[in-house]
């Protein structure tokens, strides 16, 4: 008969995709087939002054891709949501979505993660999340919320967590996912009380948790060709399911050392796949995250700036009218000499969208580096900068969690850029190994197929001395 099939719905900062995962193959040997069904364009919009994501577009982009899915595959065995982190909608009890999520690069956040600081000290948050600073954090976003709205909410529900709701009926909170809104407690996998109260948040905004792999419910009559179809919680998180795809055990036989992964795209996240999380002071201080993995591991990892420099530099382009195509990009950084500027990638003003040539220039001044002109002066600053903050991110979460790295694994639409990956390789002075390129869609597939008992139960993803960190 027809081979099982699962549906991934992946969402990025700049496109949505279904992609279909069709479990063939002998057990014991099975083989995941990939089909990309439907990719929609993700346009953030302007909603008064703030930067939101189009959530009527993105629903329409689902359900359309689903159906499509359904269409051509028969049948569908599930269905999983995973999306980038932090935003959420707050919703009424009725489920209504009271104001689009706010994008999390939204000046709104500006001074927040202060104003956290004051209300709890961040060595007590750290100490209790193990999250990195970031303006985005869900918590900051929640200081800057309208008290009005937070007075009418219901709920606070993340991306995949709404969409889920809307498919089933069924309101959790997907811990890989939760782990990213600075209210959750790493070592407990819990919501934390105390900070939740410390800042002021209310309790009841919190849905109860849910781990991946678990069925949330079946989709609601309503939904027509969908109807009945089991949705499966993933690593709703883009980046937990990015690792779940990464062949990890693979790396870590090359030495007696584990793998690190770059799962790059818009961000590059660079870390190790951990049993414990590291709460040390000296990890806040290199603001090193402990994000919730899929299996009760830990994902310790850096947020590297990531590929979003180099889009945000052809768009500034672009509208300048230079539209300048990203391989003629690549082509003419070849031609420039090798680290000729090097800037700080993850410099905060790079965060926010606008004009980052002129922001590179900034920070080339700033540093007493060759100011680049070009388009592959630009370019080639772009690409060894990152190259050069992957090193650094692999190294300090290799010393802070006492373990030796001895492979690099890329992941996710970044392996496309072969420039990246050699300069990952030559930085790091490690083998890098590239793919898969929808490691996302992957990992979102392989969860939902063991929750359905279509894979083996006993898959493991990592090396056992790669969930451990050595003392
Ligand atoms: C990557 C990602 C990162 C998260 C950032 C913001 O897509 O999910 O892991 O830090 O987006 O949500």
């Amino acid at each position: 008969g027809r081979p099982p099939s699962f549906a991934a719905v992946d969402l990025g900062a700049t496109s949505g995709r279904v992609i279909v995962g069709s479990v063939v193959g002998e057990p014991g040997a099975e083989r995941i087939d990939l089909v990309e069904v439907a990719r929609f364009p993700n346009e953030p919009v302007r909603h008064g002054d703030r930067l939101v994501w189009d959530l009527p577009a993105l629903w329409d982009g689902v359900v359309h891709g689903l159906a499509e899915a359904a269409a051509r595959f028969g049948p569908l065995a599930g269905i999983g949501v995973d999306s980038w982190a932090v935003d959420y909608a707050l919703v009424d009890d009725s489920g209504a979505v009271l104001s689009p999520p706010v994008h999390y690069r939204d000046p709104r956040t500006e001074g927040m993660a202060d104003r956290a600081d004051a209300l709890v000290p961040p060595e007590r948050r750290y100490a209790v999340t193990g999250l990195q600073r970031q303006p985005f954090t869900t918590a900051h976003q929640l200081l800057a919320e309208d008290g009005d709205l937070l007075e009418a909410a219901h709920r606070l529900l993340l991306v995949p967590d709404l969409l889920g709701a809307r498919l089933t009926g069924q309101v959790r909170a997907e811990i890989t996912n939760a782990s990213t809104t600075g209210l959750l407690d790493a070592r407990r996998r819990t919501w934390s009380a105390e900070l939740v109260d410390g800042l002021g948040l209310p309790r009841r905004l919190l849905p109860d948790l849910i781990e991946p792999g678990e069925r949330l419910g079946r989709v609601r009559a309503e939904h027509g060709v969908l109807a009945g179809t089991p949705v499966w919680t993933v690593g709703s998180h883009d980046t937990a399911s990015a690792v779940v795809a990464v062949p990890l055990g693979a790396g870590a036989s090359v030495g007696d050392g584990v793998a690190a992964y770059v799962s790059c795209g818009t961000w590059s996240l660079v870390g190790l796949e951990l049993g414990e999380p590291v709460l040390t002071e000296a990890s806040r201080e290199a603001n090193l995250t402990n994000e919730a993995g899929v299996d009760g591991t830990v994902r310790y990892l850096a947020n590297v700036m990531g590929l979003w420099v180099l889009s945000e530099t052809l768009r500034t382009w672009a509208a300048r009218g230079t539209e300048v195509a990203l391989a003629d990009a690549l082509a003419a950084a070849r031609e420039v000499p090798l680290r000729r500027t090097l800037i700080d990638i993850d410099d905060a003003s790079l965060l926010p969208p606008g004009d980052m040539p002129a922001r590179l220039t900034q920070l080339a001044r700033a540093a007493g580096q060759p100011v680049p002109e070009s388009v592959g002066e630009v370019v080639r600053c772009i690409l060894d900068s990152l190259a050069l903050a992957y090193r650094r991110s692999v190294r300090t979460a290799a010393r802070l969690a006492g373990v030796e790295v001895t492979v690099v694994h890329i992941v996710g639409g970044g392996v496309h850029n072969s420039d990246l990956c050699h300069l990952t390789a030559d930085a790091t002075g490690l083998p890098v190994v590239a793919g898969p390129a929808e490691g996302a869609a992957l990992g979102n597939v392989l969860v939902q197929a063991r929750a359905a008992g279509v894979l083996a139960g006993d898959w493991t993803r990592c090396d056992a001395s790669s969930r451990r960190p050595a003392s």
